[in-house]
């Protein structure tokens, strides 16, 4: 990967921050967006703009194909073996609602179980939290190991599984400890348990930095969304099994969902449909497409060891900084270029993820500091908060040893 060609392409890292060049290492939270997608989206308000799947006119139709084709460009990407399986959303967060309300509601009664794991992002939490609560059901947790991976080894998952589990959620990947969960493995253990029990994966965090075929994992339910993935905001995706999405109810309802209304009474759209209630993100639709294409250029197993090049540099280099503690697993294999970390000063006193977040931006340097919407999480590891560096495409070594050199200013400042 040529990152000088990369870097050109991603118009904001011309930007300085206080007078200095914009080092990006946030983009766990939203990642930045190149050229390709910000003009796919220009391109499609400036030539193509009109509502989808009504009007008759040309640029509706045109509006209407560059949207499917969008869905179709997406259910490559994830290998998802079918384009009416692809769901546009807002982001994970409503992907996972979803799930939640229209399968959940449907399917989960007291005394049911919801098994989830330590390292959910509330997003994979809150949503089974009120069903559990409207429902009587029980939620779970796989807790984790002090390798920061899931306690699932030498059979430890069946003891969380049980003729009462319903439903499995978990994170592909953690969005504060980069571990990679083995899904597929998990997943195949759960059904050799009970084929019947429904798999739900998160991969807000894994779609943009690995490579995945949802046909491969064979999970029920996937989730992502379009902004960390060099997409634009606002447009996300649920992926289903085919016959899960035509039992369910829709979750969403009102115009484009449906085949027919009446005063009393209305029948479904066909899936994908049926749960793209309303004037869609076509827009956003176009512009993931253009994001899922500027990523397939590269290819996913490339992104994957640039980025994991990259990792292994920023773990050398920090573990050699005094008192600094780097959390997630040891094994590189096993992660992504998520790395957390916390500072203490010489007495063991933290210093503030926030304080030290606010040192760094000092020098141009935007990391993430806090509890990540992964509060439970923070609980298991102890800590209030943290500080997160992620990278994404366009982030080199240079940008790594100028954040070493900012962590040791910190460092001073707040002694
Ligand atoms: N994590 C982070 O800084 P939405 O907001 O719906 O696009 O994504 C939610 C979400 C779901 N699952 C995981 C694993 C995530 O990491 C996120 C978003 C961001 O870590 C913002 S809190």
């Amino acid at each position: 990967m040529d990152i000088d060609k990369i870097r050109s392409d991603f118009p904001i890292l011309k930007r300085e921050i206080y007078g200095k060049p914009l080092i990006y290492l946030d983009n766990a939270a939203t990642s930045q967006k190149p050229r390709a997608v910000i003009e796919a989206i220009k391109e499609y308000y400036e030539q193509h703009n009109a509502n989808t799947h009504r009007g008759v006119h040309k640029l509706s139709e045109e509006a209407t194909e560059l949207y499917e084709e969008a869905r179709k460009k997406i259910a490559s990407f994830v290998n998802a073996g079918g384009n009416s399986q692809i769901i546009f959303t807002k982001n994970a967060t409503e992907g996972i609602n979803l799930v939640a309300y229209s399968w959940g509601r449907a399917n989960i009664k007291a005394g049911d179980e919801i098994l989830l794991t330590e390292m959910e992002h509330h997003s994979n939490i809150v949503p089974w939290q009120i069903l559990a609560k409207e429902t009587g059901a029980k939620l779970k947790f796989i807790p984790l190991d002090e390798n920061s991976e899931l306690r699932i080894r030498n059979g430890e998952l069946k003891k969380h599984l049980s003729s009462k589990t319903k439903i499995v959620a978990l994170t592909h990947v953690s969005n504060v400890l980069g571990t990679i969960n083995p899904v597929k493995i998990i997943i195949e253990e759960i059904r050799k348990f009970n084929p019947d029990i429904k798999i739900l994966v998160d991969g807000a965090q894994a779609v943009p930095h690995v490579p995945v075929s949802i046909q491969n994992i064979d999970s029920d339910f996937y989730v992502f969304t379009g902004h960390k993935m060099l997409g634009p905001t606002g447009v996300g995706v649920l992926y289903a099994k085919k016959e899960l999405l035509n039992e369910m109810e829709p979750f969403i309802t009102g115009g484009n969902m449906i085949l027919e209304v009446k005063k009393e009474a209305s029948s479904w759209n066909y899936v994908p449909w049926k749960f793209e209630a309303g004037t869609q993100n076509v827009s956003g639709a176009v512009g993931l497409a253009a994001a899922a294409s500027y990523l397939m250029n590269f290819g996913m197993k490339n992104v994957l060891e640039h980025e994991r090049n990259l990792t292994s540099y920023a773990i050398d280099k920090l573990s050699k900084i005094n008192h600094l503690k780097i959390y997630g697993p040891n094994n590189l294999e096993k992660r992504i270029g998520v790395i957390s970390f916390n500072i203490t000063n010489q007495t063991g006193k933290l210093l503030h993820p926030h304080d030290v977040a606010s040192i760094l931006d000092g020098e141009g340097i935007a990391i993430r500091s806090g509890h990540h919407c992964a509060q439970p999480l923070m609980e298991v590891l102890g800590v209030e908060g943290i500080c997160r560096i992620s990278f994404s495409v366009f982030n080199d070594r240079v940008e790594i040893d100028k954040l070493v050199l900012a962590i040791e200013k910190a460092k001073k400042i707040l002694r």
